[in-house]
């Protein structure tokens, strides 16, 4: 599979939209107006969540150039929402976002990486 370019028009048969449509299966663990959470089908961690909005954005430039304030500011609530909910502050939990061909992004529908449950080591460039 190769990296994306985060730029152009949305797909609309990219594998989280069709995930968000119910048409492939995956486990959720949070969802609200905005937002879906569901478990990293190769996790790196063990928990490992992806949360994604439910609005067409490739990118995390499209989405803070595209989406209404609302739902910037609800997916990001939702972020907080999992973290809080899956009990990851007391020991901590790492956020990541990749964007494009360098970053590695392999699906083009914005997603947040949430790591925990193990001591995630240094930030890796
Ligand atoms: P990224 O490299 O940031 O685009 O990460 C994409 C992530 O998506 C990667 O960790 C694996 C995950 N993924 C890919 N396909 C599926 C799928 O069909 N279901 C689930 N649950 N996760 C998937």
């Amino acid at each position: 599979m190769e990296a994306v370019d985060a730029r152009g028009p949305y797909d609309d048969e990219n594998i989280f939209a069709k995930i968000l449509r119910g048409e492939i299966p995956s486990t959720k663990v949070y969802e609200d107006e905005w937002s879906y959470a569901f478990e990293d089908i190769n996790p790196q961690a063990p928990t490992h969540v992806l949360v994604i909005p439910k609005g067409k954005y490739r990118s995390w430039v499209d989405f803070t150039e595209s989406a209404s304030a609302e739902e910037i500011a609800g997916f990001i609530r939702a972020v907080g929402a999992v973290a809080r909910e899956l009990g990851l502050e007391d020991d901590g939990y790492r956020l990541l976002v990749n964007a494009g061909k360098n970053a590695h992004q392999m699906v083009p529908h914005l997603h947040v990486h949430v790591f925990a449950g193990r001591p995630l080591g240094p930030m890796l460039a």
